[in-house]
């Protein structure tokens, strides 16, 4: 059966805690109509995230609730959880993202709220709206805000009403490859094809001549119906050699809303980003003021509330762009905190529980540079191949300036079914240099290994000594131009190559009795045939591809 409780220590505790007792008190008006204390949080997630809204809970006195997929029975949420349910099998679509089950674990767990955490559930409108339904409060947006930044032109439309600048294109859905060809001949080629309902860099396709726009805009099309069960495209003019920048936003049910500044998040693949800092090298105090008004005029814009994040580009001449509004606690969220020193997932929970924010805006200018690494499991010498497997090795970085976020536990799988994320290492120093320093540090420190565990901390070595990034010249194409610079070096260098072979010994030795039966070393003693299937295995994880 489905929805099982993973043990009896339930009860919520004796006090009925207060949502944190952080922000001022007195309220500048009422607290929305379904405030109440929140006694207890229902976590829709896995993970690193998971685990960093867990920890919010217990430093604001709130019982966490876990829900949890068949793959992760055994995962260290789970067990630092006070309730914990399991919502489902392992494929996503059966556990995670099970609305019904997901309401159910929350009336068993007798949750008051629901954090949804990034991914899954966190910006769906209709979760949320059947969180609402169901009596518990959403920590995220209103599910109406959630549909209106959904839905990418009706978002554009209303940005550029409202005077915030977007990228010139159409503002309607196209109707026909007509209506595109005329606005690509006004503004000239490169265009760029997107799906109304995308996002995220999903269903995105860039036409460099009118000889290619009739068969793009059938693709894009049918991508765009077939990922998002809706056709509808529009184009604009294609932005080269621009910066990821996006400004974090927290805006209470009260009427006040601050920007915590930006994230660069420029360094990037195929859109995952890999490194993400704040501040940003292209934004003077000018320009982050200029643009953290547009991201509180896009709040005001759409009716946001709670914590969440306005998307730019930003040109070369520093002109920023708005392109979407990510309504979400964001992975890359710690850069923000650690130069801000504001905790956004307890921010988050207060925020839902009716709290006023107690930040003022003048306070939140941000201290320091802070860098974050996404150690994904997948093997950058081999084109981010995902590399699940069992992580046998585990050495977490610490000391001054470092915060790793880690779901992780030495002797787990990593399961294939879900994102490849596995810790998130950030440094923060009171400049970038220092930054940086504390995080190459921290880099080499690290050792995650397993047999067939490959992760990207080669590349992070290799791309924080790039003089390129050292010196702060991002663009969105700088990670694939770096590349094939970068893989031979991935190869070359680092104890990663090494720490394979020894992966591969301590396997091949578990396997020792199995040795013995074994093609195609059957004829040697159990440990000849275990060294052997080392050295083969190390030889084959050392070897690029040719
Ligand atoms: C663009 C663009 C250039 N021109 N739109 C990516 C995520 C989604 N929010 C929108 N994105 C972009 N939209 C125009 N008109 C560049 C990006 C973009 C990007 C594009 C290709 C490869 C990597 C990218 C990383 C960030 C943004």
């Amino acid at each position: 059966m489905r929805h099982r409780s993973k043990e009896a220590k339930q009860a919520p505790r004796a006090a009925a805690p207060k949502v944190g007792a952080r922000g001022r008190a007195g309220a500048r008006r009422e607290a929305p109509p379904d405030a109440r204390p929140i006694r207890r949080i229902l976590i829709a997630n896995r993970g690193e995230i998971a685990l960093r809204v867990l920890r919010a809970c217990r430093e604001a006195g709130i019982s966490p609730a876990m829900v949890y997929s068949e793959a992760d029975r055994d995962t260290l949420p789970v067990r630092l959880a006070d309730a914990a349910f399991c919502v489902g099998p392992s494929q996503a679509a059966a556990s995670y993202l099970d609305i019904e089950a997901i309401l159910k674990a929350a009336r068993q767990a007798g949750a008051d709220a629901v954090h949804p955490g990034y991914g899954f559930l966190a910006e769906n409108p209709e979760f949320a709206r059947a969180v609402g339904a169901a009596g518990l409060l959403f920590i995220g947006p209103p599910a109406e805000t959630l549909r209106l930044v959904g839905d990418k032109v009706e978002a554009r439309r209303l940005m550029e009403k409202r005077g915030v600048p977007v990228i010139p294109g159409l503002l309607d859905r196209a109707a026909d490859t007509a209506a595109i060809a005329a606005f690509a001949r006004k503004s000239g080629y490169p265009i760029m094809l997107k799906a109304a309902a995308g996002g995220g860099g999903k269903g995105m396709r860039v036409v460099r001549s009118e000889a290619h726009l009739d068969s793009a805009v059938r693709a894009a099309r049918s991508e765009a119906r077939s990922a998002f069960g809706d056709d509808g495209i529009y184009a604009e003019k294609f932005m080269e050699r621009v910066r990821h920048v996006e400004i974090q936003v927290l805006a209470d049910h009260h009427g006040h809303a601050v920007h915590l500044g930006e994230r660069e998040c420029s360094a990037q693949r195929r859109h995952q980003k890999l490194v993400e800092e704040a501040p940003s090298f292209a934004l003077r105090p000018a320009g982050r003021a200029r643009m953290g008004a547009l991201a509180l005029e896009v709040v005001g814009a759409c009716g946001y509330r709670n914590a969440g994040t306005i998307e730019f580009l930003v040109d070369e001449s520093g002109r920023p762009y708005f392109m979407e509004v990510n309504a979400r606690i964001q992975v890359e969220h710690p850069v923000t905190e650690m130069v801000t020193g504001v905790d956004l997932v307890r921010a988050q929970i207060e925020i839902a529980g009716g709290r006023p924010l107690g930040l003022r805006q003048e306070e939140l200018q941000p201290r320091g540079w802070a860098i974050e690494c996404r150690v994904l499991a997948e093997d950058p010498a081999n084109g981010f191949l995902p590399s699940p497997g069992r992580v046998v090795v585990l050495r977490l970085p610490s000391g001054p300036g470092i915060r790793v976020d880690t779901a992780l536990q030495p002797g787990e799988e990593i399961p294939l079914h879900y994102d490849a994320l596995i810790a998130k290492l950030v440094a923060w120093g009171r400049d970038r240099d220092e930054a940086l320093a504390r995080l190459r540090r921290a880099v080499d420190e690290f050792v995650i290994a397993g047999p067939g565990v490959r992760t990207t901390l080669p590349f992070h070595r290799e791309l924080l000594n790039d003089p390129d990034f050292v010196a702060g010249r991002l663009d969105i194409g700088m990670v694939d131009r770096l590349m094939p610079r970068l893989a031979p070096a991935i190869l070359d260098t680092g104890p990663e190559a090494e720490i394979a072979a020894i992966a591969a010994a301590i396997r091949a030795t578990e396997e020792i009795g199995r040795a013995g039966r074994d093609e195609p070393y059957a004829g040697l003693s159990p440990w000849s045939a275990a060294g052997r299937r080392a050295l083969m295995e190390s030889r084959q994880v050392r070897r690029p591809e040719a």
